[in-house]
């Protein structure tokens, strides 16, 4: 028999959370689906030595409510995943989350029933349940991409993936190790790794920019505040179009007079401050190519004063892509590691990797000897987590199809021919582009508002209409030909993953002006949506 309940939700990271918690308030009935043994989506599997948050406190966490905020005590100035994934178990006892959500329990198939206008949800267990509301909370960096190279099944040593790195951790001491992939992960991983193998082989693709977190305990003052001012920072991180602080201390674009000098010497001063300060504080760095040149100079000339070699300096600096076009990594001695006797970096660019042996990394004619491969090679960002789904909406069509060209969605939360299915944070939303926390409540807000307003006007289903899920799309290809990330071959842009269409898949309009996009899409009694009347079965309610 299929149970039935109100709401479906697939994910228990910040985002399901957030959602079981807001339609229990509505008096809806919830069923979550957690793939992992624990709540924490990201924060659960990306449990890697060195792994922390790249956005800095006070704003990487729940503004919604004051109590929430009140209870707990961040203790660094980036959180570190195992802080994360201990605040996101609080957040699950505190409000009694658990008792909704199945755990190890992995979504396969999500079909719409145009008759009984219903959901049905299949597990991989076999398991069934159908709802009148389905909404995919499975995060955008969920579904990892695992690089087939030749001979890879022959290895005789361990295989690890940061993505699912094991509870019980990795010994690393005493063993060659590799580290394929230089990303965000990669580049958190790599200090650690060098500290503890005796060999560290280091195969990068592409050279990635990165800048010093400088992370640090907070003080008791900081905490003190950080904990009694969540009021405050829910509206601060409302002004900014990052989901963040608006700005961080230090010089802006206004102290630089737009002179070339006064603008390095700003950046020189923000990286050394540690953290994204020159995003944050230089929006236009990604949208203009002279400012652009200045900040990726500045962050190559800090790469060469840090690597003694000059020949794998050279190497570390990237060339490809206008630096924040990529994700700006956030590192603590990342490029200071390649001065260790026991790391060395290997080019692919220059010989990518042609095999895998039983007990060696091979590019080209050059055998690299290893015991533990470790892959940190990324993930088929945004669409990759519901397209792995077989989700069906009217008449069967399968979003698969329907984003073979591309992504196709209503601010990045409805997509036409699903009714009554909402994706958190999904494709052409801000979603990665933003402060993910921020992001995620103002998407479950929106969703539940949504409900609300549908329940109390006896609505049986909301759908995204085509020639506004077409018009949204067009704004945001529009809104990125502005911008620089165009030009990264970026997994912004699907462009890490073979046979991806290249298209851009957040929304780059920023969170102020697409909070207000949302707005307007709601007035009118959601007149920029497909609407029908009637309640949807009501014996199965
Ligand atoms: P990323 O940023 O996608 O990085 C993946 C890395 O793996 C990147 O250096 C890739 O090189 C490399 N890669 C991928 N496939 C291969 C193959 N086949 N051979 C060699 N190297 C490969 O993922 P991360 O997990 O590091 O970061 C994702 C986000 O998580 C990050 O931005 C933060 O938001 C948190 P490439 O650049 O494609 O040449």
């Amino acid at each position: 028999m299929t149970r039935a309940v109100d709401v479906i939700v697939i994910g228990a990271g910040f985002a399901g959370l957030y959602a079981i918690h807001k339609f229990r308030a509505l008096g809806l009935s919830v069923q979550a689906f957690e793939a992992g043994s624990g709540v924490g989506g990201t924060w659960y599997w990306n449990r890697y030595p060195g792994a922390r948050c790249d956005s800095e406190m006070p704003v990487y966490q729940f503004l919604f409510s004051d109590e929430l905020g009140g209870e707990w005590r961040w203790s660094e100035r980036y959180p570190s995943q195992p802080d994360v994934q201990a605040y996101l178990n609080f957040v699950a006892d505190r409000l009694d989350l658990r008792r909704d959500i199945g755990f190890d329990t992995r979504v396969t198939a999500l079909h719409y029933e145009s008759g009984a206008q219903r959901w049905t949800v299949t597990t991989e267990q076999g398991d069934r349940l159908s709802a009148r509301y389905c909404v995919t909370a499975a995060g955008c960096l969920s579904a990892p991409q695992t690089p087939e190279f030749p001979g890879i099944d022959s290895f005789a040593g361990r295989i690890v993936y940061t993505s699912s790195w094991p509870e019980e951790g990795v010994d690393l001491r005493g063993k060659r190790v590799a580290v394929i992939g230089t990303g965000a992960t990669g580049i958190q991983l790599i200090p650690e790794a060098a500290r503890d193998a005796a060999q560290l082989t280091v195969f990068q693709r592409t050279a990635n920019f990165s800048v010093p977190a400088r992370n640090r305990s907070l003080t008791a003052d900081e905490i003190e505040h950080y904990r009694s001012s969540i009021a405050q920072y829910r509206d601060v991180v409302k002004l900014s179009d990052l989901g963040h602080l608006p700005r961080l201390p230090g010089p802006t674009q206004d102290d630089t007079d737009d002179d070339p000098a006064a603008l390095q010497s700003a950046f020189r001063t923000l990286i050394d401050m540690g953290g994204n300060g020159m995003l944050l504080n230089f929006p236009t760095m990604v949208v203009d190519e002279r400012i652009n040149a200045l900040a990726a100079d500045v962050v190559r000339e800090r790469i060469r004063a840090i690597v003694d070699d000059p020949a794998t300096a050279e190497d570390l600096i990237p060339t490809d892509h206008p630096i924040g076009t990529k994700r700006v990594c956030i590192d603590t001695d990342y490029f200071e590691t390649f001065n260790r006797d026991n790391v060395r970096l290997v080019n692919l660019r220059r010989m990518p990797i042609t095999r895998i042996t039983q007990d060696a990394i091979v590019t080209g004619d050059e055998r690299h000897p290893v015991d533990i491969i470790i892959l940190a090679t990324g993930f088929d960002a945004v669409t990759g987590p519901l397209t792995r789904i077989d989700i069906r909406g009217r008449d069967g069509v399968s979003l698969r199809d329907k984003w073979a060209d591309g992504p196709k969605s209503y601010l990045g939360l409805m997509v036409a021919g699903f009714p009554n299915l909402f994706t958190i944070t999904g494709p052409l939303s801000p979603s990665v582009f933003t402060n993910m926390p921020a992001m995620i409540e103002q998407h479950v807000d929106w969703i539940a508002d949504c409900v609300a307003s549908l329940e109390r006007e006896g609505q049986a289903t909301i759908e995204a209409r085509a020639d506004e899920e077409e018009a949204w799309g067009r704004h945001a290809r529009d809104v990125a030909e502005q911008t620089l990330f165009t030009r990264a071959a970026s997994w912004y842009m699907g462009a890490n993953i073979d046979g991806k269409p290249r298209t851009i898949l957040p929304y780059l309009g920023g969170m102020v002006a697409y909070r207000e996009k949302c707005l307007e899409a709601a007035a009118d009694h959601y007149a920029r949506f497909e609407l029908t009347a009637g309640q949807a079965d009501p014996s199965q309610r």
